[in-house]
């Protein structure tokens, strides 16, 4: 009878607190964000929906030397001869002095991700398991009233919350972990634009002031006032990458903008509006560049750059020492723009490019150059 008088007692604070399970505990709401990728690295076989409605891209100087359009809606560029042979070599030689090390994955939007998790399991199995067990603790105490109740079951919140938060803390890095075998490649970033001697090539300041130079439509006539708005623009830069693939090495299809990082990409510039790849060597068999959304029959792919490869169905580019290829993975807004998903080919001979990320503002060092480096651009 107690035992019956107990639980009657206690049946509307249980409501209650199943009421608030049931709608959520979170002080936020469930207005929910558009189901997103989880990261940077894709399937190929992704729909194409996000591009509707992709605005104008970054403008650049279309009139630089070499600088071709083969393919339009999206574009992508080439720009043949963008670094000579010797700057070329200095990147590799530069990048092997340092040493290279496996290749980084971005697992883009993890730290939304794992708020994501954390908050479903607050709102839904956390808060009944809590509930539950508090309710089974006390039902055979007749002693027990609603503050022992109630204190049991906050208890159990926490303990199981921690439980919970170390659980999607595991199962997030091993996620990160899995990414890592869909990029085998090496690479090492080139932060330090200084040479130890006048004479010797400096491929990584030729190469960021190039970029900055191809960025920088209708630029001044000024030599000083152009110089600014080039190391205004390289100071929206990552640091040179140099990335190197060895036989059968990959970079699976993946995307150079995140849809939702803001957190993540807030430390790097916030969002990528241009890749631009230099190759740094010619390569005779394999590790072409593959826009695996765009279709080399399409009117929208020019072929007289004898780079592209035709017997592909998907627009691919052959690598050739020296010729950088351009494209734009997010509008100049910011939007992702989902046809520009590319992919590294498996190597067969050795291949290694340089690539520089422009972002939408200011890259802070580590990921950017340093101010004393701006000032050599
Ligand atoms: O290796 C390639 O051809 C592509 C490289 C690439 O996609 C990247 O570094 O983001």
């Amino acid at each position: 009878m107690a035992a019956f008088f107990f639980r009657a007692r206690l049946l509307p604070l249980m409501v209650a607190l199943c009421f608030l399970a049931a709608h959520g505990f979170s002080p936020t709401t469930c207005n929910r964000s558009p189901p997103r990728r989880v990261t940077a690295l894709s399937s190929a076989t992704t729909t194409d929906s996000t591009s509707v409605g992709v605005g104008p891209r970054l403008a650049i100087r279309e009139d630089f030397p070499g600088c071709q359009r083969i393919h339009s809606d999206p574009d992508i560029f080439v720009i043949s001869g963008f670094l000579d042979p010797a700057s070329c070599q200095d990147l590799i030689r530069r990048a092997n002095d340092k040493g290279l090390q496996q290749s980084p994955v971005a697992y883009a939007g993890w730290t939304q991700d794992f708020k994501d998790l954390v908050e479903l399991a607050a709102k839904g199995p956390v808060t009944w398991l809590a509930i539950g067990v508090g309710w089974w603790q006390t039902k055979d105490d007749p002693t027990a009233g609603q503050v022992e109740l109630i204190g049991h079951m906050v208890q159990n919140f926490v303990l199981f919350m921690g439980l919970a938060i170390a659980g999607i803390g595991l199962f997030t890095k091993s996620r990160a972990d899995q990414l890592q075998d869909l990029r085998t490649s090496t690479s090492t970033t080139l932060d330090d634009l200084n040479s130890t001697s006048k004479q010797e090539t400096q491929g990584p300041l030729q190469f960021v002031r190039r970029t900055a130079e191809l960025f920088t439509p209708g630029s001044s006539s000024s030599d000083s006032l152009k110089r600014q708005q080039q190391q205004d623009e390289a100071a929206l830069f990552e640091a040179p990458t140099v990335i190197r693939y060895e036989s059968r090495q990959v970079l699976a299809p993946h995307y150079d903008a995140n849809r939702s990082a803001a957190t993540e990409d807030a430390n790097r510039g916030g969002q990528t509006l241009a890749t631009l790849l230099v190759y740094l060597n010619d390569v005779a068999e394999g590790g072409l560049t593959r826009f695996g959304k765009l279709d080399t029959a399409s009117p929208n792919t020019q072929l007289d750059y004898a780079q592209v490869d035709e017997s592909q169905e998907k627009l691919c580019i052959r690598p050739k020492m020296g010729d950088a290829l351009l494209f734009f993975p997010a509008d100049v807004s910011g939007k992702f723009d989902e046809r520009t998903e590319h992919e590294g080919c498996p190597a067969v001979d050795e291949k290694y490019i340089a690539r520089i990320w422009r972002h939408q503002n200011r890259v802070p060092p580590p990921f950017g150059l340093a101010q004393d480096e701006l000032l050599r651009v």
